[in-house]
């Protein structure tokens, strides 16, 4: 039975619950990350908790530990475990209160790390790609709760996925408040367009992808392709040569048709499978070392 880390205690799985009284529950006032294990080894450990630490700068959350503690509990979460491949989700919630609205009533954030196996996408959708369609629903825009801050309020991008569901993709495109591409409901977007990949920028009002990072460091660097991070529109991915999204969940999936349009030849890019390998080898091949076996081996 995997073991739950809450609160300082590692109960079992079915034994791990929560106050119904949890701001969390009650508000979805609260943060996550979502943080991937590949052999033994934690990608982005850093990375992912300084997004946690300054998404609770951002909703006034006080962390119970110092960040390094946070970094260690993650890695213990999956050696206590067993695990080698593992999706670790970091949850920490305002804690339990009343009713009310004020935080104040909560004297105690609650910190939840659960390692579990991880689900991943089969095989053909790397191959073959992956549907979008443009949902309906904006993203939430950065004059309300920024979408740099991954708090637990996910509904708007559930409702997004929701739809593309119904309208048989498999992700959603969500354009900001101004019309322009901003990102997918659990994922960050790309395009090439005559040698030149191009994201929406931070301001567009998107999460700050820790897999959009990496792969842009890829194209730099290893694939010596330039990356602009620029506004654009639903449009210019239709016109695009290739099209890619980016997540720890995904990691890099090629885009073979959005709103029922074909991209190019509606088959994933050369550049795509490129970058889909460099950054398989980076997750294999980085990270922090779960257990000291991997430690001595690097
Ligand atoms: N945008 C949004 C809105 C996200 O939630 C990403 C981009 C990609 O960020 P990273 O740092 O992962 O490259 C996310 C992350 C899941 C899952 O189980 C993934 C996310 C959120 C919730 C669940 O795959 N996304």
């Amino acid at each position: 039975m995997s073991k739950i880390y809450i609160d300082g205690k590692w109960p079992d799985k079915d034994q791990a619950k929560i106050s119904v009284f949890d701001h969390g529950l009650l508000y979805g006032d609260g943060i996550f990350e979502g943080i991937r294990a590949y052999n033994g080894r934690i990608f982005r450990l850093h990375e992912h908790a300084e997004r946690l630490y300054e998404s609770a700068r951002g909703i006034l959350l006080e962390m119970p530990m110092a960040i390094e503690q946070m970094e260690k509990l993650i890695v213990q979460s999956v050696r206590v475990n067993n695990l080698r491949d593992a999706y670790v989700r970091v949850v920490v919630t305002r804690g339990f209160g009343d009713l009310g609205l004020d935080m104040r009533k909560c004297k105690k954030s609650t910190v939840i790390i659960i390692a579990d196996r991880i689900e991943l996408y089969p095989d053909f959708v790397y191959e073959q790609g992956m549907r979008l369609v443009t949902s309906a629903l904006r993203r939430t825009p950065n004059q309300t709760l920024p979408p740099a801050i991954k708090s637990l309020n996910y509904l708007n991008n559930i409702l997004a996925r929701a739809e593309a569901a119904r309208a048989g993709a498999e992700e959603a495109i969500l354009l900001n408040s101004e019309g322009y591409v901003a990102e997918c409901s659990g994922d960050n977007i790309f395009y090439l367009k005559k040698g030149i990949a191009v994201t929406p920028p931070l301001y567009a009002g998107i999460l700050p992808g820790i897999t959009r990072a990496a792969a842009i460091e890829i194209l730099q660097r290893q694939l010596r392709v330039p990356v602009k991070e620029e506004l654009f529109g639903v449009v210019d991915l239709y016109q695009a040569d290739e099209v890619w999204i980016t997540g720890t969940g995904a990691e890099i999936i090629g885009i073979k048709e959005i709103d029922g349009r074909k991209i190019k030849d509606g088959r994933v890019g050369r550049l795509t499978k490129n970058l889909v390998k460099l950054y398989r080898g980076m997750t294999t091949s980085t990270g922090t070392p779960v257990y000291e076996a991997d430690a001595v081996a690097h």
